[in-house]
């Protein structure tokens, strides 16, 4: 993506096992970083709300099926037509808080034995986040904090497969934060570290593209 010495806007990415509290942390700092004025906005992804988030949804809500590949290919799809906004957005200054991203993408979809090359390859060329926040938790604490949905994914057994695939693929851009830890505690540690890439991304730091 072209070199700019310009002040951007952050692309932080948050990503965990179902429960791991990834939509509550993320609501919380978007409230957090609103109240310090910066420009910000809450995203994630599947984002439901298109034509191709509605087949997502209807296949995570178990009323359609798809072969592996193709929801695969949909969810990559669905960052994809997302993705110049997301530029502009950045570009403008506005920093994005985003709820599952390209790791998810791939962490899904290996678990099910899907090839990861195969996985990566349509991701090439989104935009790479600035940091992704890891929210750690095992699979078992996950399912003990109840609430797992009737969604296809949610079920125990899988989300240890998933949390296997995701460690896997932990790169630089990670930070894994403890999230068995109490609500408040997570949070202040979420704040800390967003805010110092935030910082960096003010200074000019480049705007890259995944994979690196
Ligand atoms: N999921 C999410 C994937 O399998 N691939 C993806 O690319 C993304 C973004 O969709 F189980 C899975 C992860 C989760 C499900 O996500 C729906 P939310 O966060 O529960 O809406």
């Amino acid at each position: 993506l072209s070199a700019n010495n310009e002040s951007r806007g952050a692309l932080v990415v948050f990503e965990g096992l179902d429960r791991s509290g990834k939509t509550s942390q993320c609501g919380r700092l978007v409230s957090y970083l609103e109240g310090l004025g910066h420009s910000v906005e809450l995203w994630r992804f599947p984002d439901r709300t298109t034509s191709v988030g509605q087949l997502i949804s209807a296949y995570l809500t178990n009323k359609s099926q798809l072969d592996d590949h193709t929801i695969h290919l949909l969810f990559s799809a669905n960052r994809w037509e997302k993705r110049s906004m997301m530029e502009t957005k950045l570009k403008a200054g506005t920093t994005l808080i985003v709820d599952r991203y390209s790791y998810s993408g791939v962490a899904f979809s290996t678990a099910k034995g899907l090839d990861f090359e195969w996985c990566k390859a349509p991701e090439i060329g989104l935009i790479a986040p600035d940091l992704v926040v890891y929210l750690d938790i095992t699979p078992e604490k996950a399912a003990e904090r109840g609430g797992y949905g009737g969604e296809r994914y949610e079920q125990l057994e899988f989300q240890r497969k998933v949390s296997q695939h995701y460690k896997l693929r932990k790169d630089s851009s990670w930070k894994i934060v403890d999230a068995c830890q109490p609500l408040d505690d997570v949070e202040k540690q979420v704040k800390e570290i967003v805010l110092q890439h935030i910082i960096a991304c003010q200074k000019g730091k480049i705007l890259s593209s995944l994979w690196s």
